[in-house]
């Protein structure tokens, strides 16, 4: 079996030791990172999300894959982080306030850390007064919101409105993204880029802000 069929398996059965095993033997073997992520993890995940849906799998089995998922990423992540040159500008990065989801934010942050940016990970859950003290604080170039649920994306809006309400909007670009999002929403809350994946999220940031 190859490596992302073995880490797609693991992740599917919440089987952290077997997803972090996969994952040491690509890092020691110079094998492709983003490979294992895009075609082993990333599906695996997706898999979960439907168990979850026909209610073949409930809480317990998605916090397990989650698990697994977080911690070969986290093996991963500096590998992503190498290929980075030269600083191409800062970011604020967080999930929106009432969500906990931040796999795929991390995937992100991986992802930009890896393009050059200087990246401040707020984590997840992160209010809208968090974000524009960052702003304030690290004078960063870019805030990025991440939502996974349809019911904390207002939250993406209140943020928006909390740097208008900072008078900081001016000074950041904001970049949203996560999966019941929609450029059409984006354009409804007055974000100035989405992104429906952590690729696509570096090459709009570039765009967002010149670099
Ligand atoms: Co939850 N959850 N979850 N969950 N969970 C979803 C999102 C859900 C779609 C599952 C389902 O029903 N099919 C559903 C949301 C339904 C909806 O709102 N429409 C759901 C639900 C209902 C819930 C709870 C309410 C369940 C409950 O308690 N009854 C609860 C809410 C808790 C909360 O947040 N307050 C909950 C809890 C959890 C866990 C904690 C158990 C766990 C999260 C663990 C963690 O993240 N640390 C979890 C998980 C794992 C999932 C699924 C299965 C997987 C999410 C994931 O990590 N995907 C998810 C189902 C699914 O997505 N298919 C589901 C992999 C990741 C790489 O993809 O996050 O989409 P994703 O990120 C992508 C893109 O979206 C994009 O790039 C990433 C990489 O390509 N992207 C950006 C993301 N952020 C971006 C930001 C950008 C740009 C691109 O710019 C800034």
């Amino acid at each position: 079996m190859e490596q992302f069929e073995r880490i797609y398996e693991a992740i599917l059965k919440g089987d952290n030791a077997g997803a972090v095993d996969v994952a040491q033997q690509a890092v020691r073997s110079g094998g492709d990172p983003q490979e294992l992520i895009d075609r082993g993890m990333i599906p695996a995940m997706a898999e979960v999300g439907r168990r979850f849906e026909d209610e073949v799998y409930f809480v317990p089995e998605l916090l397990l894959s989650a698990r697994a998922m977080k911690a070969a990423l986290a093996l991963l992540r500096p590998l992503l982080a190498e290929s980075g040159g030269k600083r191409a500008g800062s970011v604020a990065l967080g999930t929106v306030q009432g969500d906990l989801h931040d796999i795929g934010k991390n995937l992100v942050a991986a992802m930009l850390e890896g393009a050059g940016f200087e990246v401040h990970d707020l984590g997840a859950d992160v209010s809208p007064e968090r974000f524009v003290n960052a702003v304030k604080e690290h004078a960063v170039h870019l805030i990025g919101l991440s939502a996974l649920l349809t019911v904390t994306m207002p939250a993406m809006k209140s943020t928006i409105e909390a740097l208008e309400e900072a008078g900081l909007r001016d000074r950041v670009k904001v970049l949203v993204g996560g999966a019941p999002l929609s450029q059409e929403y984006a354009n409804e809350i007055h974000a100035d880029g989405y992104a429906d994946n952590a690729a696509a999220a570096v090459r709009v940031a570039h765009r967002l802000i010149g670099a």
